[in-house]
């Protein structure tokens, strides 16, 4: 989903803001609309004076959102020296501004306000990722620069190893691996060596963020502050319809839910990666090596399904070489993720989507290649950005994407305000809802698998999709766990890299392949830091997705398990569904929640439930093991 980044405004000659004296007053045209001013805030504002503010910061967000937009699109799919220029001037106005507005609206936040009215007030004050202090110019766009270049520093990372390597048929004719031939040699390779020194490699291209990272947390904290919180992550944690505290306490009840799932996956894996690889690789009472998870981040594991596949089962499908067979290309692959949508009564994706989306990784320049899903001018200019690879990962990755834009037309029609989601956890929610109706009978359907598996075959399919969503759930949940403890202060730049390994170990039970550098920053590695991106969301994603799908197949009538029901075709199912969409961010979260399940909390028992057959399984493999690790 697009960031929450850069706006400027296009409106900015009908509407500015003047200082008159000591006065800051909104003219509209020729008409003095409001006075919002330093000597004013002691007088409580009036309910017209809240709407005048908020109809004009509507007006100025949806402008600013655009141009924003856009040259951001541009920088991600052309990444240069200019591109940044860009986008880092652009960020910094558009931080200027939500910076004002979020501390205009707080003159607000006490009036007795029409709900409506209150829900944006509250949405303006949270709508920054990364705050600048009021007023501070230098700061604000020390900050811009600074996340541009983060940003662009990962999107162009490489390693580039001497004549020593053990990587050579992986590299690109220049020698060099970008993460496109890392992360292939993470999913393909089955060798130790070469394994570490492509985690290893990929780790060297943040070793330079760190002094910057550091310097950004300083200025955000502080524009944080500003605004009135304890610092960037209480303020995250404040977008969820419930006070920080509490929420936190609600991530660490839905882990607690799921825990027990992870431990049991773990044990089994980590027995198989020990037969694979023997004692001295996988020691039996440790945490496993990081590097054979089959992913540069350890956060899904199914790359290593021929590794830990339950044995005697019958064997499931593979979708990667179903794709291949059937001759699918990237494009077909986004098509046919549009038809799902559309087989649910969704509108088909426009004409521009196809024109102007990003499927493929240029080779003449530096792009963005981590996925991402964008709305241009908050009305139809959807579209996504992709390097595509024809496997059964970037199948799902397309669906995800997909329902973010699905997600982003259905509430359109909403104030600008409002046009998002119900929370970042529904946004990342949608599209891996859906794809978890990609079931053996509707790959048949759509004509990609010919014979369906035998019933028997179910616990491979609940392993492949176990080491995709339970395998996620700690890492989902660590990220920000760690960028939390940043934010307050709790851990320091010298321990940043300590920091996340305690995580690392405490929730996934990894450990890196060797021990790190003294300069490494690993948290650097893994785009959504640089890229500033919250990453709770996928947390709480990881829940909701199965919270929905156990909704829809029970709307749809479905008896059977969980893992077997496809809403393929479900015109109903899709009624509802939109209903909860074109909500956006109007209703706090639960609502939404309701409007389309009937519940009104998050609950991880249907994700237990959806895997409780193959936890069944473990629990049995893994009798006389010795779970757990120190
Ligand atoms: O970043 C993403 C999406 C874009 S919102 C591709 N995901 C997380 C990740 O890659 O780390 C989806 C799953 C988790
Ligand atoms: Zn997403």
């Amino acid at each position: 989903m697009r960031t929450k980044i850069a706006k400027a405004n296009a409106a900015y000659g009908m509407q500015r803001w003047v200082t008159r004296g000591s006065r800051l007053a909104l003219v509209v045209g020729a008409g003095l609309l409001l006075a919002a001013c330093a000597d004013a805030t002691k007088k409580q504002p009036s309910v017209e004076e809240a709407k005048a503010f908020l109809a004009d910061a509507e007006s100025r967000l949806a402008a600013i959102e655009e141009e924003a937009s856009r040259i951001g699109w541009v920088n991600a799919t052309f990444i240069t020296y200019d591109t940044d220029w860009l986008n880092s001037k652009m960020t910094e106005r558009y931080t200027k501004l939500l910076v004002d507005l979020a501390h205009e609206a707080a003159r607000y936040k006490d009036l007795d306000l029409p709900e409506e009215m209150a829900r944006k007030i509250k949405l303006l004050r949270l709508s920054l990722v990364l705050p600048a202090p009021r007023g501070d110019d230098a700061a604000t766009s020390e900050l811009a620069r600074i996340t541009t270049e983060l940003q662009s520093a990962y999107a162009t990372g490489k390693y580039c190893p001497g004549k020593e390597t053990q990587l050579k048929e992986f590299a690109r004719p220049d020698g060099c691996l970008s993460l496109t031939e890392l992360e292939q040699v993470m999913a393909k390779s089955r060798d130790p060596d070469q394994l570490e020194e492509a985690w290893t490699g990929w780790r060297t291209i943040s070793v330079p963020m760190k002094p910057k990272y550091a310097r950004m947390v300083e200025i955000a904290n502080a524009g944080a502050r500003d605004l009135g919180f304890a610092d960037v992550g209480a303020m995250w944690r404040s977008n969820y319809d419930m006070p920080p505290e509490e929420f936190t306490r609600e991530v660490d009840r839905l882990w607690s839910q799921v825990k027990p799932m992870y431990g049991a996956l773990h044990c089994y894996v980590r027995a198989k990666l020990n037969e694979k690889y023997g004692d001295a690789v996988v020691p039996l009472d440790q945490p496993i090596r990081a590097d054979l998870l089959g992913n540069m981040w350890a956060q899904a594991w199914g790359n290593i399904y021929d590794i830990v596949q339950p044995e005697g089962a019958a064997p499931a499908y593979d979708l990667t070489a179903l794709l291949h067979e059937k001759g699918y290309k990237p494009l077909d692959m986004v098509h046919t993720a549009d038809r799902f949508f559309q087989s649910l009564g969704f509108a088909p994706l426009p004409e521009t989507f196809w024109k102007r989306s990003m499927f493929a990784k240029p080779v003449d320049h530096e792009a963005v290649c981590h996925a991402s899903a964008w709305d241009l001018d908050g009305k139809d200019d959807i579209r996504i950005k992709m390097c595509i690879k024809v496997d059964a990962e970037d199948f799902q990755t397309i669906h995800h994407e997909i329902g973010h834009n699905i997600y982003q037309r259905a509430y359109k029609n909403q104030p600008p305000l409002f046009r998002n989601g119900a929370n970042d956890g529904f946004h990342e929610a949608i599209g891996d809802m859906i794809a978890l109706s990609i079931t053996p009978e509707y790959l048949q359907k759509i004509g990609l698998l010919e014979e369906l598996p035998p019933a028997d075959a179910d616990l491979g399919l609940l392993m492949a999709q176990a080491l995709e969503k339970v395998a996620f759930l700690p890492f989902g949940l660590l990220v920000d766990k760690w960028r939390w403890e940043v934010f307050s202060g709790k851990v320091d730049p010298a321990h940043y890299n300590d920091a996340w390994w305690r995580l690392r170990t405490l929730y996934q039970g990894i450990r890196p392949p060797a021990d790190r550098p003294a300069d490494a920053f690993d948290p650097g590695a893994k785009y959504h830091i640089p890229g500033n991106t919250p990453y709770m969301r996928y947390f709480l994603a990881h829940i909701y997705q199965f919270q929905f799908h156990r909704a829809a197949c029970r709307q749809a009538g479905w008896k059977g398990p969980l893992h077997r029901c496809s809403i393929y075709g479900e015109e109903e199912v899709g009624k509802r569904f939109a209903r909860m969409l074109e909500m956006g961010a109007s209703k706090p979260w639960p609502e939404a929640l309701a409007a389309f399940t009937g519940e009104t909390r998050a609950d991880a028992s249907a994700i237990q439930a959806y895997f409780q057959p193959l936890k069944d399984w473990l629990d049995k493999q893994n009798e006389g093991r010795q779970c757990g690790w120190q």
